[in-house]
């Protein structure tokens, strides 16, 4: 007999179902447990109308619920993943925070940190270490040391906005190196001995890339060279033919087993009888060391040209102004306006990369003039000829560049959209959604009815993306295309990012590589260059199709873009509400401020830290008289 089914007592008849029952009732039972585990769309999560409304009108019911957590059915109970060191700073607009993880392509950070204001960002690219070798002479001038900082200076942020971690050796870390007496006692001729403490220095360091402080990266960011030296593997050790002595790249082991080879050398038997030899070695084209070697010892590639190396015979055969400035009276000055030339040669390679010159993207033109500011400021200042002691001049890797012509300079213009190539270098502003609802409604303040009325969802970063992604691009896949602009290798050497709350920025310099010119010229264009500051490039012209307003309806934007920063930065209980609701209402604009934010925020703390843990070596903001942030005495 069939067992006998029951239901809160009752017997029930147990009778299969017809055949296409089942096969439906499978269905339905396959959605419930996909809905149960999975959560329903993403869309679903977000707060209906009705939340916010009712949010508004008693603000004492619970809060809006947060942000979706669109692949974690358990959301609430699962716990937060650890905070990383150093993942954290303040800003005037309350703590910025940040989680680093390889899983960061994923439209809402929170889904992966559980936690609203921590932005997901990818792992932090590691940076090679690049070495120089300095050692001042004795009893130097004080200019001319302070000259040499300054040049050190150019050095380690050229280097550093190329993704390396530049370090300035000294004899400090050749005394350190376990031959160091041997060399000592050797007691040869200051430039023989100078060029192998270089090689103890670098040798203690365990190898890498070792370079001379006149050899600046000045290529795209993504060069063959540089882009093998950023790898770290360097099966060979290898010198760069046209360059001499000054980029060296190789292992600890090859370069301590060549600093032996080196110093078993016959001449070093009797140091004292073979000084002419030794002497003659400083002049062979690869330095003193390689000398000492032979042929099989190193690689010679011939066909890099990412490295401009400002070498004595250069600076005299083709910087004639600068090089007879270099005597000992003006040595100082000499220095200075090599630095100064040197700065004007990575600013060209810069304007050069991007031959289609600059995009100020203003999506929803119509009430955002004021937000642009610092972009077009900025933007004017990268398309301005740098100040050069001989302005007509080309980088000694690239003699046949365009120089910089300030009657005809990069062209500059402003974009509703972001554009699709590499030519561009495109300069974004990103606001709060707060801040664009006050400016593009023209209101001084928004409520819940207002919001939930009149108001879009995600429109700047619809607006952002329309070219790239057209009209029917899901909001995901518009703020996953942002992440991917600001932060992805491949292509955040083409775009700056900027949001719109933040007033200054202090780290343009280590973003670029060079110091923007900030001084300019009044006078209008002349046919002749002089050096000294260029004329500053006019205002982009306006958009087409876009009504250009009245000075005091952008008074009134200005205004506005205060209140905003005012209202974002409250800690108030009336306002903050508000904000949050902005927030909730358009999560992929929130989302796309906060990870922008969080992105230049770790940007300027990893370097803020290094320039701390550099502060004793050579080259640092504070020894070549920079104060840390502004541009300090040597402005241009
Ligand atoms: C520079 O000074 C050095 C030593 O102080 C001297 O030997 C040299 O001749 C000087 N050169 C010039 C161009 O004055
Ligand atoms: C942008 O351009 C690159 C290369 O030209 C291409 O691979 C990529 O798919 C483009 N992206 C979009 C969104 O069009
Ligand atoms: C740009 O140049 C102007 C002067 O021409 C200067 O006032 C401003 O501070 C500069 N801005 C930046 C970001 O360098
Ligand atoms: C600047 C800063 O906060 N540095 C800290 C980074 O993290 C390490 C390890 O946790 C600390 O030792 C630093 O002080």
């Amino acid at each position: 007999m069939p067992a006998q089914h029951t239901i809160f007592g009752r017997p029930v008849r147990l009778q299969m179902p017809p055949r296409r029952f089942q096969l439906l009732g499978a269905i339905v039972v396959f959605l419930i447990v996909t809905l149960t585990l999975f959560g329903p769309p993403s869309s679903v999560d977000i707060p209906t109308v009705e939340e916010v409304k009712d949010t508004i009108k008693n603000p004492h019911l619970p809060k809006l619920p947060s942000l979706p957590s669109v692949h974690s059915p358990f959301g609430p109970s699962a716990h937060k993943p650890p905070i990383q060191p150093n993942s954290t700073t303040s800003s005037s607009y309350g703590v910025v925070e940040w989680f680093s993880d390889f899983k960061w392509r994923n439209p809402f950070s929170s889904s992966v940190t559980l936690d609203e204001n921590r932005a997901l960002l990818p792992p932090r690219k590691e940076r090679p270490p690049i070495y120089t070798y300095y050692e001042p002479r004795h009893k130097q001038d004080k200019a001319v040391e302070e000259a040499e900082q300054r040049l050190l200076l150019a050095w380690r942020r050229a280097w550093w906005a190329q993704g390396f971690r530049p370090q300035v050796l000294s004899l400090a870390e050749a005394i350190k190196n376990p031959y160091y007496g041997r060399v000592q006692r050797m007691q040869l001729d200051a430039k023989a001995e100078t060029e192998i403490m270089r090689w103890l220095a670098w040798g203690f360091m365990k190898g890498g890339i070792l370079v001379d402080w006149l050899a600046f990266p000045m290529a795209p960011y993504d060069d063959p060279l540089l882009t093998f030296m950023r790898r770290k593997e360097y099966p060979k050790l290898t010198r760069i033919q046209p360059l001499n002595n000054a980029v060296f790249f190789g292992e600890d082991a090859q370069v301590e087993k060549v600093i032996k080879k080196a110093l078993d050398n016959p001449l070093f038997k009797d140091p004292n009888a073979n000084k002419d030899k030794i002497a003659e070695l400083g002049s062979n084209e690869g330095g003193a060391m390689i000398g000492l070697l032979t042929e099989e010892d190193m690689d010679v590639d011939s066909k890099a040209d990412g490295v401009a190396y400002y070498s004595s015979e250069a600076i005299s055969s083709t910087y004639k102004t600068v090089s007879e400035k270099l005597t000992n009276t003006t040595q100082a000055k000499g220095l200075n306006e090599l630095a100064t030339l040197i700065n004007s040669h990575l600013h060209l390679t810069f304007q050069s990369t991007f031959t289609d010159g600059l995009a100020v993207v203003k999506p929803l033109p119509e009430h955002t003039t004021a937000l642009m500011y610092e972009a077009i400021d900025i933007a004017r200042n990268l398309t301005q000829c740098p100040a050069s002691p001989i302005p007509d001049s080309c980088p000694p890797n690239r003699p046949k560049c365009k120089p910089c012509n300030p009657s005809h300079t990069q062209s500059l213009q402003l974009m509703t959209s972001f554009q699709n190539t590499s030519t561009l270098y495109s300069i974004g502003v990103i606001p709060h959604p707060y801040t664009l609802c006050l400016l593009h409604y023209t209101r001084d303040a928004i409520d819940g009815n207002f919001l939930r009325r009149e108001t879009q969802r995600d429109q700047w970063v619809l607006a952002a993306t329309k070219d790239l992604l057209g009209d029917d691009a899901s909001g995901e896949h518009r703020v996953l295309h942002l992440k991917e602009m600001i932060a992805s290798p491949y292509l955040r050497s083409n775009s700056l990012w900027l949001t719109a709350e933040r007033e200054s920025q202090h780290d343009l310099d280590w973003i670029f590589g060079f110091q923007l010119p900030r001084i300019a010229a009044d006078s209008a264009p002349s046919s002749s260059v002089s050096p000294g500051p260029q004329p500053r490039p006019d205002m982009p012209e306006p958009l087409k199709g876009v009504e250009v307003p009245e000075e005091r309806w952008i008074v009134n934007e200005e205004t506005r873009l205060h209140k905003a920063r005012e209202a974002i930065k409250s800690t108030d209980k009336n306002m903050r509400p508000i904000v949050d609701m902005v927030e909730k209402w358009n999560l992929y604009d929130t989302e796309a401020w906060r990870f922008a934010r969080a992105w230049s925020a770790r940007r300027r703390v990893e370097r803020e830290k290094w320039e701390e843990e550099e502060t004793k070596f050579a080259g640092t903001e504070r020894k070549a008289g920079v104060q840390s942030g502004d541009g300090g005495r040597w402005n241009d």
